[in-house]
């Protein structure tokens, strides 16, 4: 079978010969409905009959993947899509390095792989849920077509996850692919599994923070998940990477769109202090100092999804060959990391202090420093839209051990330069630092919706491109 195109003709697309694999298909059909009541119930709220202009992938092909059409979401064509077999592939790092990838789960590590698998597909319907409410206030039909691209293809992605458990993981497998539909993020009694993912997502600056900052780690775990020895997980997280650069795109040209908006405003109106807060707010736009509290508050919350600074659980899942590092593949050493170390930040006799520790137990923080670098890529573009307007502010990303529920750093408080203090002074400067009653009130006044095509709300710019080249009048949702 050619592996680049999908087959369409049964109740789920895919590329893995799913017709030839009658106990997975039957498997996956019985495990639909539950996922469509689930779409239904958590998914976008108020827009499941309108007409979105959303790519499918129709191919995994990196050419030519996606077509683009409007499509009800309900209707959405969820499929399981596996990036094609590198021929010869051996498994790159750890104790297999060098043997053939597994095709099939190697009985010792199937606790190990199953967790890593039931984590990401957790996350997945996770975010979906947590901006379910969005639509109602989206600040433009292209904006709104942007949300719900984003979100059915987290659908996609847990579909994604739940192929790998019912094909390979059996009855626990089919009992974890169940329980991904019934957990809720926020919920008090059936939470989703990382902190991140129970957080509210109150309003589109919010939105556009996740998907810079949080989808990032997904593509950084996706990164380090598409090296594994397990050659179906690899080719899995291979091709979500391909859908998931859009969710980058759309939360980096989220927040330019919005620093633009308000860059462009503060000219406007003469206004060159950025900290004169209360007259750039009466221009309908978003601040500059709101806008770097918010980066501070998902940054902080995203580091939480990298695990403890030294973990035991990150070393045996490299020695494994399960979960890699950044882009093994382009990696220079020797793989292994047996007797190597790696600097770690940790909270030494009351102090901050980079410390060597053993590289295998160090991986969580690797991965971590390799994702603070791709963020300060971005961020570095948005400070380039405040010099070109000649604004001094520069946004920044809050030291590591700010703000943190999980890890060396959760014991303390600190600041967003890293220095350490009390309950009483962080008490009284929390407000400083992330974003305040008063701010969210004030982001919240503004959340109106914009539904005429090419118009778009106050506090963002318009993009520079449209989806699909389309033009700016174009109609990207049919609202009904
Ligand atoms: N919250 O040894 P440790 C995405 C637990 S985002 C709650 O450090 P490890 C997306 C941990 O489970 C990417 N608990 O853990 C983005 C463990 O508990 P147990 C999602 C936490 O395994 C946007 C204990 O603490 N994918 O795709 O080294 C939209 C010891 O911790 C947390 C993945 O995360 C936390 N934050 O590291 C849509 C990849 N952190 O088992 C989608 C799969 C730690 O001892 N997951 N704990 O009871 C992993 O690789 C790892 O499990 C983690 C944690 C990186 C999450």
């Amino acid at each position: 079978m050619n592996i680049a195109a999908v087959d369409y003709d049964g109740l789920i697309p895919n590329n893995v010969a799913l017709g030839q694999d009658e106990r997975v298909k039957r498997a996956l059909e019985k495990w639909h409905p539950g996922y469509i009541n689930w779409w239904n119930d958590m998914g976008p709220d108020g827009f499941q009959e309108s007409l979105v202009y959303l790519r499918t992938a129709v191919s995994v092909d990196p050419k030519g993947w996606a077509k683009f059409d409007y499509v009800r979401m309900p209707d959405y064509r969820w499929g399981v899509l596996l990036a094609p077999a590198q021929e010869g592939r051996k498994i790159p790092f750890g104790r297999h390095k060098g043997e053939p990838v597994w095709q099939e789960v190697p009985g010792e590590y199937r606790a190990m792989l199953r967790r890593l698998v039931v984590i990401q597909g957790d996350t997945e319907p996770a975010s979906v849920e947590q901006q379910r409410h969005l639509g109602k206030t989206a600040p433009s039909l292209y904006d709104l077509r942007n949300l719900f691209q984003v979100n059915v293809e987290e659908g996609r992605h847990l579909w994604a996850m739940v192929y790998l458990l019912q094909k390979y993981f059996g009855t626990d497998g089919r009992d974890e692919a169940e329980a991904l539909l019934q957990r809720r993020s926020g919920d008090a009694d059936t939470p989703r599994m990382l902190g991140a993912f129970n957080e509210k997502t109150p309003d589109w600056l919010s939105f556009f923070m996740f998907t810079f900052f949080t989808d990032r780690d997904g593509k950084m775990q996706l990164e380090a998940l598409a090296q594994s020895g397990f050659d179906p997980l690899s080719r899995t997280c291979r091709f979500m990477l391909t859908e998931e650069a859009h969710h980058m795109f759309v939360g980096e040209t989220g927040v330019t769109r919005v620093i633009q908006a308000t860059c462009e405003a503060m000219k406007k109106a003469g206004i060159e202090d950025p900290n004169n807060i209360a007259e750039v707010r009466k221009l309908g736009v978003i601040d500059l100092p709101t806008i770097q509290k918010k980066a501070n508050l998902h940054f902080s919350l995203t580091l939480d999804l990298f695990g403890n600074e030294i973990s035991t659980n990150a070393a045996n899942a490299f020695h494994a060959g399960i979960k890699g590092r950044y882009r093994e593949d382009r990696l220079k050493d020797d793989h292994l990391l047996e007797g190597t170390t790696y600097p770690v930040l940790r909270l030494v006799d009351g102090k901050i202090q980079n410390v060597d520790a053993p590289a295998l137990s160090a991986l969580n923080m690797r991965l971590r420093d390799d994702y603070v670098v791709d963020c300060n890529v971005g961020v570095g573009r948005w400070n380039k839209v405040i010099a070109e307007h000649g604004i001094a502010f520069t946004i920044k990303l809050p030291h590591v051990a700010f703000h943190r529920h999980i890890g060396e750093f959760a014991s303390i408080k600190a600041d967003v330069d890293g220095n350490m203090l009390g309950d009483a002074d962080w008490t009284k400067r929390r407000g400083e630092f992330l974003p305040s009653d008063g701010d969210k009130g004030f982001i919240e006044s503004l959340m109106q919706s914009q539904f005429e095509p090419n118009k778009f709300a106050s506090w963002i710019a318009s993009p520079r491109v449209g989806i699909d080249n389309k033009p700016g009048d174009f109609e990207y949702v049919k609202i009904a």
